[in-house]
Order: C-alpha cells, then structure tokens, then sequence
C-alpha cells in the first residue's frame, strides 16, 4: 500500500504517519506514505503556496501551480483525491475501496479553497470526512490514512476483519467489559458471565439493536427497522426501542 500526501504542514502528517500501529506498519513495509511539502516547489522569494481569489472577497487561494509541479515531480499514485467539504462522504466502504486500489494520494487544501484549476484538471475526486469545516484537509488526510492503513493485511493483524464486517451489517458495537466484575458497586451484567455463549451472542445482538435504534436512525432506517427474530430478541433482555423505531420496514406504520 502506497499513500503519498500533498501539504503545507508536512511535519505535522509526517508525525502522525510514524506514531501508532501506522508506524509500526510503515517501518515493516507494509504501508509506504511520502508526505510532500507544497512549499518545497515554489520558486518565488517567498515561497508563496497562496493567493488572494480572482474577484475579490476574503480570506485566501491554495495556488494551482506549486500543486501542479509537485504532482509533475513526484507522480503521485492515483487517485489523486483532495480533502474539503464538498467531498464524497468517507466511510467505511470507502476505506475498503481504497485499500483495494495499492495506492492513492491525498492533496490537503488549505485557507478558502484550492484554485479550482485543479479540480478541473488534476485531481479525480473530492472526499469530506464530515459536515464541519477545518481549517485545512490534514487532519482529514491523517483520518483516511488510519482507517485505511488499518486495513492493510498486516497492520493489525486479521483479528478486526470480521468485526470490521459487522459495521457493515449496519449496526453499532455491543458493549464490552473487563475486569473487575465489580467496580466500585457496578456490576458487569450477568449474562456475560454466565459461560452461555449462546445467550452471550444473543444480549450481544440485542444490545447492538438498541444502541443503532438509539443512537443512528439513519442506520436504522436504511437497515429497514425490526424483523420479527429481533423483536424476540429485544424482548428475551427486556430491552425497549425508543418510540416508533419498532416496525419493521413494510409492517405496521408507527404512526398515521
Ligand atoms: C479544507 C478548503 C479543504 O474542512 C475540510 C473537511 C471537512 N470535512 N472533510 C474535510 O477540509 C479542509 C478547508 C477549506 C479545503
């Protein structure tokens, strides 16, 4: 896996590279990241890497060319995708997809934008890692860099892999414990303890329902709500959904 970045804050990406299991897997080869600094192409006595925009208004431009010579020195794996909020949404299917390619790169804009040249004639994508606004794409970089180096066989071993999977069933993580059973009068629940795995997988389950319907009826609703097994399940712990999240897709309306 191959992932060049293109920034005015190389320090900062390249730091960030090195630390942690992303680190780990550079070190061992299995991730090569080249962190590029825009700065390092401009010729001009300033070192200019922005502009004022064409038409007025505030604030400043990442400039087309110092963009253009650094992809023209480097030749940087393709796609060439830039950060911003106008992007295609990052998710975990994307993750995926981008690890399938073997490589890609990512350009950092900074200020108000990038001149729009590039857009047009240089980069392959946009990609947001959310509906806020950063001062700059680097930390939207290091996000994408995680969640995909992650995912390079090697990096954390194949232990996530099937856990991975189940956030694409579409539903959130079940709570977990560890020791002590007791901490200070709290008590982890019994059924974990129970030694019936069975049971275990099933509160298991019922607990990822609940979470889902409580805390992402985006997910909820594109999963289509309940089945009749999971209503079972809900009630074998006792568990209630919140107010019309109960109905499966194509049952009983929640409400009129
Ligand atoms: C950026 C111009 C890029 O703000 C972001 C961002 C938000 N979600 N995903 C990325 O990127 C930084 C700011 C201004 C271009």
């Amino acid at each position: 896996m191959r992932i060049d970045v293109l920034s005015i804050f190389p320090e900062m990406v390249e730091a960030f590279a090195s630390a942690g299991l992303l680190g780990k897997g550079r070190r061992n080869g299995l991730v090569e990241v080249r962190v590029h600094d825009l700065r390092s192409v401009t010729t001009d006595a300033h070192r200019s890497v922005d502009d004022a925009p064409f038409g007025g208004g505030a604030g400043m431009v990442l400039m087309a060319e110092p963009i253009f010579a650094t992809v023209e020195a480097v030749d940087p794996p393709r796609p060439l995708l830039a950060l911003g909020p106008g992007g295609r949404r990052f998710d975990q299917a994307m993750a995926r997809e981008l690890v399938a390619t073997g490589g890609f790169s990512l350009l950092c804009g900074r200020y108000e934008g990038i001149d729009h040249r590039v857009h047009t004639n240089l980069i392959d994508g946009e990609v947001s890692i959310g509906d806020y606004v950063l001062a700059g794409g680097e930390v939207a970089a290091m996000v994408i860099m995680e969640a995909v180096g992650r995912l390079v066989p090697g990096v954390m071993g194949n232990a996530n892999s099937a856990e991975d999977e189940s956030f694409s069933d579409g539903l959130l993580e079940y709570p977990q414990y560890t020791r002590p059973a007791t901490l200070r009068d709290l008590a982890v629940p019994e059924v974990l303890l129970s030694g019936d795995h069975g049971r275990v997988a099933r509160w298991r389950r019922a607990q990822s329902l609940l979470r889902t319907a409580q805390n992402r009826p985006d997910l909820w609703h594109a999963r289509g709500g309940l089945g009749p097994e999971e209503q079972r399940l809900l009630a074998e712990f006792g568990l209630v959904l919140p107010a019309s999240m109960g109905a499966a897709a194509g049952g009983e309306p929640a409400h009129s």
